[in-house]
Order: structure tokens, then sequence, then C-alpha cells
């Protein structure tokens, strides 16, 4: 499939973390929908030998490379990494996908095509239009009930924060500047996209269906939830306090 030309050169990141049954499978669709864009798998030690995986397929088609790191430090950091690597070569935009299938890159395309007049994409599900597939209804109130205090607590106008599936354009990136950034979750998607609503960038929701994974197992977590739960009321908390500051500061000026 053909994406925008203008966009200039595309790289799909994906984060690996035992991912050795989904890894090949994925970086085939990636390489067949859009065969354009180049891949980078970022493989955190994996101990199921993912990262050997990815080196046998880099060495195979040289659309694809890895980047190895020493050891699991969440998918936070792992994006970080990619994003400065992708940086550092001159990529002009950086996809986020999931290595286990749930993101689907036949669908790339259409979130690119939404990056020619946006400054960032996010492939959404809790949208009209956005679907998933083989989700447990507990999981799908977890992640509606997320995204619901997101919105309201951040004043945020997203309906899917958390979603992982997204397009940046590179000056995005430059803009939001990575350096403060120290979530490693899920909330690593809510910071970013946060981050870039205040610069005053343009975010746009693209309805996907997301499918659950069929292979290997979710690295969701007790931590990477609360981790959430807390940064997200910290949040929202210090963003009431300043408004309230400066409202005190304007009557107080009149
Ligand atoms: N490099 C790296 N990848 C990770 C880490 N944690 C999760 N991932 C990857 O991030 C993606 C999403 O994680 P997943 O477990 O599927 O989360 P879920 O879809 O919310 O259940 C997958 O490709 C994981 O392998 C990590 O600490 N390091
Ligand atoms: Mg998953």
């Amino acid at each position: 499939m053909e994406i925008p030309a203008d966009l200039g050169r595309v790289l799909v990141i994906i984060p690996t973390y035992n991912e050795r049954d989904n890894i090949e499978r994925i970086a085939a669709r990636v390489r067949e929908a859009v065969p354009s864009v180049d891949l980078l798998v970022v493989d955190d030690a994996s101990p199921d030998g993912t990262g050997e995986v990815a080196d046998a397929m880099a060495a195979d088609d040289e659309q694809i490379k890895v980047l190895h790191r020493a050891g699991k430090d969440g998918l936070g950091p792992a994006y970080i990494a990619g994003f400065r690597w992708a940086a550092e070569r001159g990529y002009d935009v950086m996809v986020e996908m999931d290595a286990d299938g749930s993101h689907q890159p036949e669908e790339l395309p259409r979130l690119l095509t939404a990056l020619q007049d946006a400054d960032l994409v996010i492939g959404a599900r809790w949208v009209p239009g956005g679907k998933v597939r083989n989700w447990p209804k507990r999981r799908e109130a977890l992640s509606r009930g997320a995204n619901t205090y997101a919105r309201l607590m951040l004043g945020i106008p997203l309906h899917d924060s958390t979603g992982g599936y997204r397009a940046f354009r590179a000056a995005t990136l430059d803009k939001i500047g990575l350096d403060g950034v120290d979530s490693r979750g899920y909330c690593f998607q809510i910071d970013l996209a946060l981050r870039a609503l205040r610069r005053g960038l343009l975010v746009v929701e693209v309805p996907i269906t997301f499918v659950e994974r069929v292979h290997g197992t979710s690295k969701m977590s007790r931590d990477v939830m609360m981790e959430a739960a807390v940064r997200i009321t910290q949040w929202g908390m210090a963003a009431r306090v300043r408004r309230a500051r400066a409202r005190r500061l304007e009557r107080a000026r009149r």
C-alpha cells in the first residue's frame, strides 16, 4: 500500500520483551503492508531470545534494524531510545507499534494519511468506528475507565490517550522534548499526548481495530496500572493548582 510521500522517511519502532513467537509475524506484516517503511526492534534483552530472532531478521533484510538494551526497563524508556536512534538517522516520522499483533500494520496507511494534517496521530479504540477484538470485558472496562479518568482529570479532548499505536512527526518529538519524560508503562502514552497538547500541537485520533494477542503474555502489571493512576492524579491536581493560582493573581491585579 502506498503511503503519503510528502511525509518523508518513516520508521516503525517495535519494543519487545519476550515476543519470540510474535516478532517475525509482525515484521513480515509490516514489510508486506507498507514496504517503503523501515523497522526498528527495540529489545530489552528478552530472556526468550527475541533479540537473536530479530538479529537474524535484520541480517536478511536491510530495512530491519535492532537496538539491544541491557535489561527490562519499561515501554517508555524503550521508545525514547528508539526515537533518539531515529532522530540521529534523520527519520521524519516515528511510529509506535506493539509486537503482539494488537496494532495491525494494515491500518498504518490510514494513520500516516491522517498525519499529513496533524502533529501526532493516535490509533484509537474508544471512538466511533474503533473496535477491540478478543478482549475480556474486564480489560475493556479498565481501559475505558482509565481513559475517561484521564480525559476528565487532565481536561484533554482525547478518548484513547493510553493507546500505543501512534505516528509522530520528528518535529513533534523535538517540540515535546524527551529529556524530562520518565514515565515507564502506559502512562508514557498519556504523558506524551499531554505534552503535545500543552504545546498547542494538533493531536488527532483515528479509529482502529485493536486485536488482543494470540501468542505470548501481556506485560501489563499492577505496578504499571498504579503508575498511571498516581501520575494522572498528580498531573491533574498540579494543573488545577496552577489554574487557581493564575485566577488569584488575575483577581489581585484587577
Ligand atoms: N523493550 C521493551 N518492550 C516492552 C516492555 N514492556 C512491554 N514491552 C512491549 O510493549 C508492547 C506492548 O506490551 P503488552 O505486554 O502487549 O501490553 P498490553 O498490550 O497492554 O497487554 C509489546 O510489544 C511488549 O513486548 C519493556 O519493558 N521493554
Ligand atoms: Mg499487547
